[in-house]
């Protein structure tokens, strides 16, 4: 008999959501940054395991509405943790609870069990240091379990995977057995490029930042080999913000491209070719014809 879980994971930006998405499934097709609101949109990734199969989203680290776009985000939080069998909180275990947490908590409802992910205990070299702070989480939640765990070293995460799949119901697989995401591959790529932009530029430029990819394609070269062509506009909010990325010379949007490059062959197992143009698009953050054209709506 199959059975089926939906889990959604929550938590404030940077304590590393997508991070937790990308270990479970063992496959890197969430961006991650150092930089808070990273991720935009749901984000599914699944695991199959036997009979079972665990469907995990991956949501946007924000609370307050500041534009459109983060009224988007929220929107895609909030419809996250309808009817799924489980949430994650995910927290940087180095900070104290906070609003934002209990916030998060209050969108859950109360039958839904929720694990706690205490996240990046790679940074405490002295884990006695982890029960005071267990115990202030605890006192703000009945959690269904507590687990101290690494997104980045990959520690934790059967643990976790284990506890879920006591939340797993009987009924259908909701993706083929051997998929990992439902992200489009145009996505995944556009993903990619955003994500170097978000390390490589400061402030408010990579904020500002949507990325769409115009053709994507497979060509055999001369001595036979297949390449994946990938046209990319990289579209930002200001001229100044433009000459940034470009860089001086163009020598930042080739560094973009290479590492960029790297990546996607890395992910698609395959040689390929990134060429990449910089557009501006005045205010897009607050245009909502602008917002779904990049895929940020959530419809
Ligand atoms: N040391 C350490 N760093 C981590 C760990 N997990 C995530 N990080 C880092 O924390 C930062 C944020 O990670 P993300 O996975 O992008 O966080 P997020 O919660 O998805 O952030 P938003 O999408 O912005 O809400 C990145 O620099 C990660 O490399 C961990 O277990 N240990
Ligand atoms: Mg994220």
């Amino acid at each position: 008999m199959t059975k089926s879980a939906f889990i959604t994971i929550l938590g404030r930006p940077n304590a590393g959501k997508s991070s937790l998405l990308n270990a479970l499934i063992g496959e890197k097709i969430a961006a991650v940054s150092s930089k808070p609101q990273t991720t935009r949109t749901k984000i599914t990734g699944v695991l199959t395991k036997g009979e079972t199969q665990l469907v995990f989203i991956d949501t946007p680290g924000i609370l307050k509405e500041k534009d459109r776009l983060s009224a988007h985000m929220i929107k895609a939080i909030d419809s996250s943790v309808d009817s799924v069998d489980a949430a994650i909180l995910v927290v940087d275990a180095e900070k104290r609870a906070g609003e934002q947490e209990k916030a998060l908590l209050q969108k859950i409802s109360k039958n839904t069990p929720v694990i706690l992910a205490l996240n990046k205990i790679d940074l405490f070299d002295d884990k006695e240091r982890l029960i005071p702070i267990i115990a202030e989480y605890s006192s703000l939640w009945d959690f269904a379990a507590v687990i101290p765990i690494s997104a980045l070293e990959k520690d934790g995460i059967d643990i976790i995977v284990s506890q879920l799949m006591d939340y797993a119901v009987s009924g259908p697989h909701y993706f083929p057995d051997d998929s990992f995401t439902d992200q489009p591959e145009r996505v995944i790529a556009a993903e990619i490029i955003r994500e170097k932009m978000l390390e490589l530029l400061s402030d408010e430029v990579p904020h500002g930042i949507a990325v769409g990819i115009e053709q994507m394609d497979e060509h055999d070269s001369r001595a036979g080999e297949t390449v994946l062509d990938i046209d990319a506009v990289i579209y930002c909010e200001k001229e100044s913000h433009k000459g940034i990325i470009i860089g001086k010379g163009g020598a930042m949007l080739k560094k973009i491209g290479t590492l960029a490059r790297e990546d996607i062959e890395k992910f698609f197992m395959i040689k390929s070719n990134v060429r990449l143009w910089v557009k501006v698009k005045e205010g897009w953050r607050n245009r909502e014809g602008l917002i779904k054209n990049f895929g940020l709506s959530g419809d």
